[in-house]
């Protein structure tokens, strides 16, 4: 079990459809520590980095506008194996995959209006997570009410 922090992003599409404190809830609803948050413009640059791995795809460019249409909110969230275990909270890429109780699955109606971003691995996470964040962004902090019982 690894201590690990990752990244969610809440895309344009959720902030247009007033979805951020419902997938914000979720989270701390599973007792997922919030460690960083922000609302920040992506950039060109930002986007670029971002989603280099589907530069050549035909629909980068609608993608990228996407990423625009308004800010989004950056999340960083900390906890063991956190990278994977948001990863399943996230769901499918694509909604008509994504299973009902994931973020997607409830939320997201296409591939390019999925709702949410979260890093795929704990290096994807490290590197998203340094280019989202300065590091006095990040904090480190003890919940006083978490359960005795809870896995972190
Ligand atoms: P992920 O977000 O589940 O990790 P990636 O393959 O890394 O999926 O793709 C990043 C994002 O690019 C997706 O979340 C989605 O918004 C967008 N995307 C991926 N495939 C398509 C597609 O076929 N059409 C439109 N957008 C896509
Ligand atoms: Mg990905």
């Amino acid at each position: 079990m690894a201590r690990e922090k990752t990244l969610v992003l809440i895309k344009p599409g959720a902030i247009q459809r007033e979805l951020a404190g419902e997938i914000i809830t979720r989270f701390e609803r599973k007792g997922i520590k919030i460690v960083g948050l922000k609302m920040m413009m992506m950039t060109d640059f930002l986007i670029q980095k971002h989603y280099a791995h589907l530069k050549d795809e035909p629909f980068f460019t609608e993608l990228k506008r996407s990423m625009q249409d308004t800010p989004i909110i950056a999340i960083a969230l900390e906890g063991n194996d956190i990278v994977k275990r948001v990863r399943i909270l996230t769901g499918a890429t694509n909604p008509r995959e994504a299973a009902p109780g994931t973020i997607r699955g409830d939320y997201s109606i296409s591939v390019s209006n999925n709702v949410i971003h979260s890093s795929g691995t704990p290096e994807e996470a490290l590197a998203e997570l340094q280019r989202f964040f300065d590091e006095d962004e990040l904090f480190n902090y003890q919940r006083m009410n978490v359960m005795d019982y809870a896995e972190d």
